[in-house]
């Protein structure tokens, strides 16, 4: 065995078949006995364990600390400190991106790589470093009250994307953090699939909070009375204790220095949306009335805002045209999708109103800034969601997808860009290699004019009169010959293409069906302005203070908001720019089974996932190239004892000559380059033989330097 370790192959690029079922059967190996990292170069692959492993306390962190990628086995530790490296050794911001599908383990992957660092800097114990370690870790409690929920997938289901920023100053010490929040999945407020869950808080409150906040709230402690939280019929996670989160987010709470005002209008904010969700309506031939008054009641009272003008933003809508304004009913449909919006929309500012929160808990203090701000770098962690394929696909997968889509040109575009630099900076001569490039699948999404969400937009100025199928046929008009994208019109042979409002994009990841349906509205995200100024009138500072638009009076030309597309799409290419500008690591999780089991490992979607991650060219881009590289002084330090001119120590001249002499010797010159601080090695089968003379030498040495030691040579 030709390993870092004793269980299948540590790092993928040394596999003797490069294949998706050699690849698969390796980490399956691994998976069995316990080794849940496999690497592909630098890039750590991480199984699910579904279990409690022994592989974080600190006798691992001590093995890991300081040292290089190759020299221990395979572990997350080590890209954590690879980055910490970058960052603190050459100065450089670095990122590490985790990727893979929901249940993969990326959420408890990012909380490993910041317990790492916390575990490692602030060696000299200085208080305030302690103290925004601290508040940088339990940022995570509250953001997973309020942007997690139990799916089907995972009982801890992040439905939201996340990048954090952590800042180190020139010691190398945090000082402080940023997050930046992607896409919150807010139609779970009003509409949950069975077997699922709202998300956590609403569950928290009810089973944390003593009987009188329940009573000033006007809650009842039963779940079923709450139609917003009550659709999946599980309110009951046997993984989660709502009771012992509600004490944890409380106190989380305070370490991030939020005010007891705000900890009030935050858990006011939650009951009024449950209150809110069983706001029933009625018609009754002219106009739309409230069933039940006192949830509007409740309502007003929590929000603190006036009851009349409560009922009026849910049973009508005040219109300005020309100057003149006019107040128009809402059907029963209507009202019942203007109070669905409201709830959605509440919900959102909220969870954006804690993401500032936080921030301005982990923000550098400024007289850092002043001090130490020059020397200031960066490791970004960003944990965002997976592709997602659904039997029924819509506007927020095509969200996802896309940003799975940008994501991995990064990618590609960095993974390649790092081994042409290294090449180029080493003087060593490299050929390029050929790999799909998703580009087009991005302009597809994206491109001004031509792209799907420009198509949408451009439907989204005239709701009311464009349908979602007009839209549909626009794209058709406007995208037809496209490789990447169809319509049952465009191609009438396609049976996957049951209905005429399908379309399908052939993803790098595999082809996804989506349905127009709702699209347009997704899109749009119409809230109407009355809620807006309802809220804003609030004489609560801190929910006034979620709606400033609120503040435009009803006659004054406002611009157009971006669509939900729009703005997703920038906030991608920002993200994009940020990670780009940053030394890349990659942390790709695979799920092994379906049903959150550690001992399955399920061959046919674990080979599922490895395609869409793209990890077998991952690792054909890494072997194109030279499979393996190391500084001359440690390679010495492997392999020495394999030469008689290295061992036990070379005298002749450089570390670099001692290199050229070893491998000479081992008649291994044809399959090597020399550059200026590094030797490459091209074949995984050169890399092996070394390693295997050194296995078959060590325990010879062992014994050699027992001997020594007791005196008896
Ligand atoms: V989602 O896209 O947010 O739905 P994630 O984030 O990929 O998803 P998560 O990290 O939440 O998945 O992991 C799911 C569950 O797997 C966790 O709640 C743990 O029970 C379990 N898990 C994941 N990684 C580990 C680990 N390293 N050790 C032990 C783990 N259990
Ligand atoms: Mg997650």
């Amino acid at each position: 065995m030709a390993s870092y370790d004793e269980v299948g192959v540590g790092d993928s690029v040394l596999l003797n078949e490069i294949s998706t079922p050699a690849f698969v059967e390796n980490i399956r190996i691994r998976f069995n006995n316990g080794r849940i990292y496999t690497y592909i170069g630098e890039v750590c692959v991480s199984v699910n364990p579904y279990t409690t492993v022994k592989l974080y306390g600190n006798d691992y962190v001590q093995q890991y600390k300081g040292r290089e990628i190759f020299e221990r086995p395979p572990h997350i530790f080590a890209i954590a400190d690879a980055s910490y490296k970058a960052m603190k050794r050459r100065g450089r911001d670095s990122c590490i991106v985790i990727s893979g599908e929901s249940g993969s383990g990326k959420t408890e992957a990012s909380k490993i790589i910041m317990r790492y660092i916390a575990a490692v800097t602030n060696v000299a114990g200085q208080s305030e470093i302690e103290r925004v370690k601290d508040v940088l870790l339990q940022s995570n409690a509250v953001l997973e009250a309020f942007g997690n929920a139990k799916t089907n997938r995972n009982d801890n289901s992040s439905r939201f994307g996340k990048y954090m920023d952590i800042n180190f100053d020139f010691k190398g010490d945090p000082i402080g953090g940023h997050i930046e929040n992607y896409l919150l999945e807010k139609s779970r407020v009003v509409l949950q699939q069975k077997g699922e869950r709202n998300f956590h808080s609403f569950y928290q409150l009810l089973a944390g909070a003593s009987d009188s906040e329940l009573s000033k709230l006007k809650l009842k402690r039963d779940v079923s009375k709450y139609h917003f939280i009550n659709q999946g019929g599980s309110p009951r996670v046997d993984s989660i204790s709502d009771k012992s989160d509600y004490r944890t987010v409380s106190s989380a709470f305070k370490v991030q220095g939020f005010s007891t005002d705000t900890i009030d209008a935050i858990w006011r904010t939650v009951a009024a949306i449950l209150h809110l969700g069983n706001v029933e309506f009625k018609h009754d031939g002219e106009s739309t009335s409230i069933k039940n008054k006192d949830a509007i009641r409740n309502i007003a009272e929590l929000l603190r805002v006036e009851e009349e003008q409560l009922v009026k933003s849910l049973v009508g809508r005040v219109i300005a045209a020309r100057g003149e304004v006019m107040e128009k009913n809402h059907t029963q449909t209507e009202a019942e999708y203007a109070r669905d919006a409201f709830a959605k929309a509440i919900y959102e500012r909220l969870f954006s109103t804690i993401v500032s929160n936080v921030n301005t808990a982990i923000q550098v203090k400024e007289e850092e800034q002043s001090s130490r701000y020059r020397y200031m770098t960066v490791i970004g962690v960003l944990d965002i969601y997976g592709f997602e394929v659904f039997d029924r696909n819509s506007f927020e997968q095509f969200c996802i997808n896309y940003c799975n889509e940008k994501l991995q040109q990064l990618f590609i575009e960095l993974v390649l860009k790092q081994e042409q630099e290294e090449y180029q900076r080493e003087g060593i001569e490299w050929q390029r290699i050929e790999y799909f490039n998703n580009q087009i699948i991005c302009d597809l999404v994206e491109q001004n004019h031509q792209g799907i969400i420009a198509i949408l937009d451009e439907g989204c100025l005239n709701v009311g009169k464009v349908t979602d199928e007009m839209c549909l046929e626009a794209m058709e008009n406007k995208l037809k010959g496209h490789n990447h994208f169809t319509t049952r019109k465009l191609s009438p042979s396609d049976k996957e293409l049951k209905h005429v409002e399908e379309f399908r994009i052939k993803h790098y990841a595999g082809d996804v069906i989506y349905s127009i349906k709702g699209f347009l509205e997704k899109n749009k995200d119409t809230l109407f302005q009355d809620f807006k100024r309802l809220m804003y009138s609030s004489k609560d500072p801190v929910i006034s203070g979620m709606w400033p638009e609120g503040a435009t009076s009803i006659t004054a030309t406002t611009k157009r908001p971006l669509t939900a597309g729009t703005l997703f799409k920038n906030s991608m290419i920002s993200l994009v720019k940020t990670l780009a500008s940053k030394e890349p690591y990659y942390v790709r999780c695979i799920k092994p089974n379906e049903q959150k089991s550690p001992v399955i490992f399920d061959a046919e979607r674990v080979t599922h996932q490895v395609n869409y991650l793209g990890l077998v060219e991952n690792v054909r881009v890494r072997r194109a190239g030279f499979a393996h590289r190391q500084p001359y002084d440690r390679f010495l330090r492997r392999y020495k004892m394999i030469s008689q001119y290295t061992w036990p120590n070379f005298h002749g001249g450089s570390d670099m000559q001692g290199t050229k002499i070893l491998l000479e010797e081992q008649n291994f010159s044809n399959d090597v380059m020399y550059g200026k601080t590094k030797v490459f090695i091209r074949s995984p089968q050169t890399l092996f033989a070394l390693e295997e003379g050194r296995a078959r030498l060590l325990p010879g040495i062992v014994i050699f330097l027992q001997k020594l030691w007791r005196g008896a040579i």
